[in-house]
């Protein structure tokens, strides 16, 4: 470890003179007039992209992370790394009032702790069409949807039968209509008393693909297979969707996981289960149509044999090829999924398939793709980015041993800092995987930052990916743990996204200020415009349940109101038309003040009113 460490410290005196570099080609200081400073990657002098964006300039790309342990997804604007936005999505927000409205309440149903691991778009034909997100709740076995318009969530879905929600992938061809989810941990099916023979025998512990309707949100039906799930991709046909396993031996330990020399790819056939569907061949559980994936049961599920314990599995932005990381085999395994219709109809075999099996490294997790016939794999253990050429290793593996032993695939090796999980380049998830820029989500910051502690930052590095070479431009502290991301053209979104709420869309939303008590439930109507409430002054009885509804009516742009009940745990905001509400017992005698908490005019501060709870 030392020794390692040690060759690290050089690379990293390295790193601050390719930065130097960067800089200088890049025009850093040069005095450009406002406005012709763009932060496109254009060509600077060495022929490499500009990273830079300056102060008054916007980023080319939405970069969508997800949150991993605190249960958000974050909004990160590249090439700057700056955070943009946070988007609340399984956890409490006070800076929004995720988690305390009624509204976000209904959504996250008494949970407001989460794990998201995988932010994927929705696609049209092979390329985002700006539409929605959606993410894992690992911890919870969620899937959220996010709307692109107002960046917010709009729907959370439950998922039965599951757990360890992981591997998310919507459909991409013709058009988003389907979403798999994948569940990591296989359980009894159902997992409850009423199959309690089963807790004992892990023989009778399932995965399950489960098929998630977009549009309405809803489960339409989940494959039950044998293996357990980890990461899940979809073509670009809208044929099939794959996952990889790595504990087909349906261990319960560690040892066990490890004992098989293989374990699968497996590519599930949408057709076959539209069928099974049809005809009927499902059983219910909790509510959920299960179809019967496991082998010798169906031919839904195509088994592809790969080296035991894989992770990754992505599809190169041709639709041509699926790569799956080997990460306890130093290789990465090459599907050709122009042949998985044969290998499906029986006519060749699952393992003829496999085009490629190239050398990477050691603890190759995670594939993404320039566009231009290169993969970009991130390997843990070595702590590197390996760029590779498909071709080429396709070739090498045709000619045989001795041609693969020169790894004439390998086109450059980067060091990261350190410890790599996911990786992924800008578009690289869709047809239009433009080569530019490329990420790699660090699991260990080390000595990358200042000290902060025990609990270290993880290293999110930004890779300018445009030529031969793959170049280091800059390091991003990152709070635990975002596994993944995308990155998104910004024409994509942009135009997608609100200045303000469509006021009617909620039909809560108060016109007229007024208090009406029915037994001992009060509602309050309120609007709100800065400085002022609505009202002045509520009264209520100890006691009482409280729904108190506010409307924003302001209509400048990002004029957001926040609303805070002083002692009674409350607090949440109001972008422009908006309306929230919230509901509570008034336990509490006494006077209290409702305030407002974003600082939205000069006499922001006198924006308050009297709630009192009488005795
Ligand atoms: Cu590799 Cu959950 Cu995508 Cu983490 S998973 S790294
Ligand atoms: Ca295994």
């Amino acid at each position: 470890m030392s020794d390692k460490m040690s060759d690290k410290k050089v690379n990293r005196r390295n790193f601050f003179k390719i930065v130097g570099a960067a800089g200088a080609a890049a025009g850093v200081g040069a005095v450009i007039p406002r406005g012709t400073r763009t932060a496109k990657a254009q060509k600077s002098g060495n022929g490499r992209a500009k990273y830079d964006v300056s102060p008054g300039d916007l980023d080319d790309y939405y970069g969508f992370w997800s949150g991993g342990h605190s249960g958000e997804i974050r909004l990160i604007g590249v090439p700057s790394m700056r955070e943009i936005k946070r988007i609340p999505v399984f956890n409490k927000d006070v800076g929004s009032g995720w988690g305390i409205t009624d509204e976000s309440k209904a959504l996250l149903r008494g949970r407001d702790a989460g794990d998201t691991h995988h932010v994927h778009g929705s696609y049209k034909n092979g390329t985002y069409d700006g539409k929605w997100l959606f993410v894992n709740d690992k911890l919870n076995n969620r899937m959220a949807r996010i709307r692109i318009d107002y960046l917010e969530v709009d729907a959370i879905l439950d998922i039965p039968n599951i757990q360890g929600a992981h591997g998310l992938f919507p459909q991409r061809y013709p058009e988003t209509k389907w979403v798999v989810l994948n569940s990591e941990f296989q359980t009894p099916v159902p997992n409850d008393a009423s199959n309690k023979a089963a807790f004992n025998n892990p023989q009778e512990y399932y995965g399950m693909h489960t098929i998630v309707d977009a549009e309405k949100m809803s489960i339409v039906c989940q494959v039950m297979v044998d293996e357990n799930l980890d990461l899940a991709a979809c073509d670009y046909q809208g044929k099939y969707s794959m996952t990889t396993s790595y504990n087909i031996e349906k261990g319960v330990t560690i040892s066990e996981m490890l004992a098989s020399d293989y374990d699968y790819m497996l590519v599930f056939h949408w057709g076959k289960i539209r069928d099974a569907l049809r005809q009927g061949k499902y059983r219910m559980v909790n509510g959920v149509k299960v179809v019967d994936g496991r082998k010798g049961h169906s031919d839904i599920a195509l088994r592809i044999p790969v080296p035991k314990n894989p992770h990754g599995v992505n599809i190169s932005p041709d639709g041509r090829y699926a790569v799956c990381c080997g990460k306890v085999s130093p290789t990465v395994t090459v599907v050709d999924l122009e042949k998985i219709d044969s290998a499906h109809d029986g006519k060749i075999k699952p393992e003829e398939c496999i085009v490629a099996q190239p050398y990477i490294g050691l603890g190759p997790l995670h594939t993404t793709y320039d566009g231009r016939g290169n993969a970009i794999t991130s390997v843990f253990i070595d702590s590197t980015n390996v760029k590779w050429n498909i071709a080429k290793a396709i070739e090498a593996e045709k000619q045989g041993a001795k041609a693969k032993e020169k790894n004439p695939h390998i086109v450059d090796v980067l060091d990261i800092h350190y410890q790599v999980g996911h990786i992924m380049a800008t578009m690289a998830e869709t047809k239009e995987a433009d080569g530019k820029w490329l990420v790699s989500l660090n699991k260990i910051s080390k000595d990358r930052f200042l000290n902060c502690g025990p609990l270290k930052p993880e290293n999110d590095q930004l890779i300018d990916i445009t030529g031969e070479k793959l170049k280091l431009v800059h390091d991003s502290p990152a709070y635990i743990e975002p596994h993944d991301c995308i990155m998104v053209r910004r024409d994509i979104i942009e135009p997608k996204v609100q200045d303000r709420y469509d006021m009617f869309e909620n039909p809560l939303a108060v016109t007229d200020n007024s208090v009406v008590r029915n037994g001992n439930h009060v509602t309050i109507k309120m609007t709100a415009t800065a400085p002022v409430f609505g009202l002045q002054e509520v009264r209520v009885k100890q006691g009482d349940e409280v729904t108190l509804i506010v409307t924003n009516h302001d209509e400048i742009s990002d004029l957001t109101n926040g609303v805070a009940i002083s002692s009674y745990n409350i607090n949440f905001v109001l972008g422009p038309f908006q309306t929230k509400s919230v509901t509570f017992t008034a336990d509490k005698p006494g006077v209290f003040w409702v305030y407002c908490t974003n600082f939205c005019h000069a006499l922001h501060l006198e924006m308050r009113m009297r709630f009192i709870v009488e005795v």
